[in-house]
């Protein structure tokens, strides 16, 4: 028996060793509430000195008092970290005690794994499988789906959009939706995979897709940030910016929702390359930014509404983001969010924020809604999907069909609208 139990022990030892040492060892994601104004300093201090990851706020900027900072500290500055946080008597939660069997979990569910249970739109995909499900979802619907290449990124990579087009209707309008501009947030490239299945799926079933679709022609662009996000699945799964790289500083990466020509760089944004919030050395200067605005500059006739996805946080935003000034429509706009997080409140039992982005969350020049808005695509949208902090960027893959089908049911809400709105009148008045 004794000889047994010595036997468990010493091949147990470096479970049990790793075990005991587990909070020094790991990662781990803190939630910290600063309460007084030095409190603040001292965070906006750690976050940027030692190797740490910033969820949210996205930048040490926007730390105030009284509000949660969820913050994602890696191994090795854990213990300087927790020291000074306690040298200052800020206390902290653990988030998330081990980020890391969460990453591992929503990567080994890839495609490549055939023992995976839940459906291939309930996992989260490497940007190879993506590229190839764009490839066969084309050609399995020859008659619907086109790919059209827009652009490449930095590191060459191309930018597919998926145009669906159920019919030829002549003067038909468009909406467009693009994903994954930020390369951490998962949910986003899932969402418009998500958004591309279903349509095809219920197309003549669903009446309220049938009616998008036999009205308007859909442009996704399913990953915007595609070395960004390919980054994510290789190194670092907290990166945000795309990867281009400048003689003038060793950082790398623009934050793409700053480097478009919306009031560019001005507060909300940063000037300097080591910021996640950097905003370029000029406005259009990323290849990706370019190529969405090209798109859109000759498609702006017919593309009524405008997408992009994002996460996390639960919030349906409008513009303007870049001033505190109100959009010539604002209260069209606030009026179909509003609806929209009212039928998801309904079906879904989640609370959505809903506003301008300004008013939301925060003064931000530079986004892409912004921009599409000013360029004359007047009903212009950014969504924060799921959560809301309990698993941030970490979403697990068995949340994805709840976020997706929240986040389908407002398109659907805000796009039928639309539709009923700028339909010419049968007959007149
Ligand atoms: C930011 C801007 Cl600049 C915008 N126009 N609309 C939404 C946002 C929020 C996202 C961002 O880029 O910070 C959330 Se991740
Ligand atoms: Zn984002
Ligand atoms: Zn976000």
């Amino acid at each position: 028996m004794k000889a047994l139990l010595i036997w468990f022990v010493l091949m147990n030892l470096d479970k049990l060793l790793k075990t005991a040492h587990c909070t020094e060892t790991q990662d781990q994601v803190l939630s910290i509430t600063p309460k007084t104004q030095e409190q603040v300093d001292i965070l906006k201090n750690v976050s940027t000195q030692y190797e740490t990851a910033l969820w949210q706020p996205v930048s040490p900027h926007y730390i105030k008092e009284d509000t949660q900072v969820h913050l994602f500290v890696p191994a090795n500055s854990s213990e300087t970290v927790k020291d000074q946080l306690k040298r200052h008597a800020i206390t902290h939660e653990v988030l998330l005690a081990n980020p890391n069997e969460l990453i591992e979990m929503q990567t080994r569910n890839d495609s490549t794994d055939p023992r995976s249970s839940s459906t291939f739109y309930e996992r989260y995909h490497s940007l190879e499988d993506i590229y190839f499900w764009i490839n066969r979802t084309q050609q399995d619907n020859p008659d619907t789906v086109k790919v059209i290449l827009i652009g490449s990124s930095f590191e060459k990579r191309p930018l597919y959009v998926l145009k669906l087009s159920v019919n030829n209707r002549p003067n038909k309008k468009a909406m467009w939706i693009d994903c994954g501009i930020h390369a951490r947030e998962w949910i986003s490239p899932a969402f418009c995979l998500w958004f591309v299945q279903y349509s095809l799926s219920f197309y003549q079933s669903n009446k309220e897709i049938t009616r998008i679709l036999d009205n308007m022609d859909v442009y996704i662009l399913p990953v915007l940030n595609p070395d960004g996000y390919h980054y994510t699945w290789t190194t670092n799964r907290m990166w945000r910016k795309n990867r281009s790289t400048n003689m003038s500083t060793k950082c790398v990466g623009v934050d793409l929702n700053r480097n478009f020509d919306a009031n560019w760089c001005t507060e909300g944004a940063s000037d300097q390359p080591c910021s996640e919030i950097y905003c370029g050395a000029f406005p259009e200067s990323e290849p990706e930014t370019q190529a969405v605005a090209d798109f859109l500059r000759s498609h702006k006739d017919i593309v009524q509404i405008y997408f992009s996805i994002h996460s996390y946080s639960q919030m349906l935003l409008f513009p303007y983001s870049c001033t505190l000034e109100e959009a010539e429509n604002h209260s069209e706009l606030l009026e179909m969010v509003k609806e929209a997080a009212q039928k998801i409140q309904r079906h879904y039992r989640n609370n959505y924020k809903y506003g301008s982005g300004a008013n939301t969350i925060y003064l931000a020049p530079g986004g892409s809604d912004d921009w599409a808005y000013k360029l004359g695509i007047k009903y212009s949208f950014t969504f924060e999907l799921q959560d809301r902090g309990r698993y941030g960027f970490l979403l697990p893959p068995s949340h994805i069909s709840k976020a997706c089908n929240e986040a389908l049911l407002a398109v659907k809400t805000i796009a039928l609208k639309v539709d009923e709105k700028t339909q010419a009148p049968t007959t007149p008045a």
